[in-house]
């Protein structure tokens, strides 16, 4: 339901009115979700490989057309399909990859951590190798990820054992003690410093990334996340690199939103990342404003 709400929130004619070509594939299928337990620590194994399969072709022939894919969900474990395409792409045409991946949870536990079983609670440990063999090498041989290329911002809610592994393996996370001491211009210069004409950036957004109180139709609520106003600076200054070159809009449910309210954020915020207030100061300038 969640890419149908962002439909529904005029994402084509929001990316349109500030003048790009956006073509929308349709749904992907798979399988259904059965709701069943974990087995040795995951739940929907299989599922998650099939969805997952499915989005890394999908997401790799777009990137193989010279497009920029925009992936919705969708659970957040899709993600490890569509990094593990960027990935592979960035290997072909040799480019590098910085990932910054927004979202209130690491989203950094093995099937041995885990306290839920929830595959979308280990996209990240997968893509950097940990996790089973079918997700870890969906995109070729080897992981897709290196923890150095990531930068995790707005993160604050991590289980007790991923959060040991996530210092083990030295994954670079602004958390929002992190935001609210130094702010977000701050945090952004960092996550983004070293970005080149060469690097290709990927954006996870989960938007369970925003406080609740502007963004409540997500599964997984955490309070304390970033504003309005912090979340728009954040897409800017990503918008300002000029890198970036796939995106993931993940998590959003409308069962759970109040009219909805999220997918119209979502779609304000996606407005940001492509460079609106860019346009608009453009066209300030052109006026002779400062
Ligand atoms: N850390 C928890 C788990 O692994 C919750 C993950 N939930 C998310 N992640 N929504 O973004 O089950
Ligand atoms: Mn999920
Ligand atoms: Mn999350
Ligand atoms: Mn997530």
């Amino acid at each position: 339901m969640g890419p149908e709400a962002l439909r529904v929130a005029g994402l084509q004619a929001a990316l349109e009115s500030h003048g790009l070509h956006v073509l929308d594939r349709g749904n992907l299928h798979g399988p259904a979700n059965p709701w069943r337990p974990a087995v040795d620590g995951y739940r929907h194994l299989d599922e998650v490989v099939a969805w997952n399969r499915a989005v890394h072709d999908a997401i790799y022939a777009e990137l193989q057309s010279g497009h920029l894919p925009i992936l919705l969900g969708g659970d957040h474990c899709l993600a490890m399909g569509s990094i593990s395409a960027v990935a592979r792409h960035c290997r072909a045409v040799g480019k590098k990859l910085r990932v910054l991946w927004l979202d209130a949870h690491a989203d950094f536990n093995t099937s041995r951590l885990t306290p839920s079983g929830n595959l979308h609670g280990m996209p990240v440990a997968c893509l950097c190798g940990f996790g089973p063999e079918a997700l870890v090498h969906l995109g070729g041989a080897g992981p897709a990820l290196r923890p150095d290329q990531v930068r995790q911002i707005g993160i604050r809610s991590v289980d007790p054992g991923e959060k040991r592994f996530v210092h083990e393996q030295g994954l670079e996370v602004y958390d929002m003690r992190y935001i609210d001491e130094m702010g977000m211009r701050h945090t952004m210069e960092q996550a983004l410093a070293g970005l080149d004409a060469d690097t290709h950036l990927h954006v996870s957004f989960d938007v369970d990334f925003l406080d609740p109180d502007i963004a409540p139709g997500v599964g997984t609520t955490v309070p304390g996340g970033p504003t309005y106003r912090e979340a728009q600076l954040c897409m800017e200054m990503i918008a300002d690199t000029g890198r970036l070159a796939s995106l993931d809009v993940m998590e959003l449910n409308p069962a759970l939103d109040v009219r909805n309210r999220t997918a119209l954020l979502a779609v304000d915020l996606i407005e940001s990342l492509f460079g609106k207030s860019t346009l608009m100061r453009e066209h300030q300038a052109r006026r002779g404003g400062s």
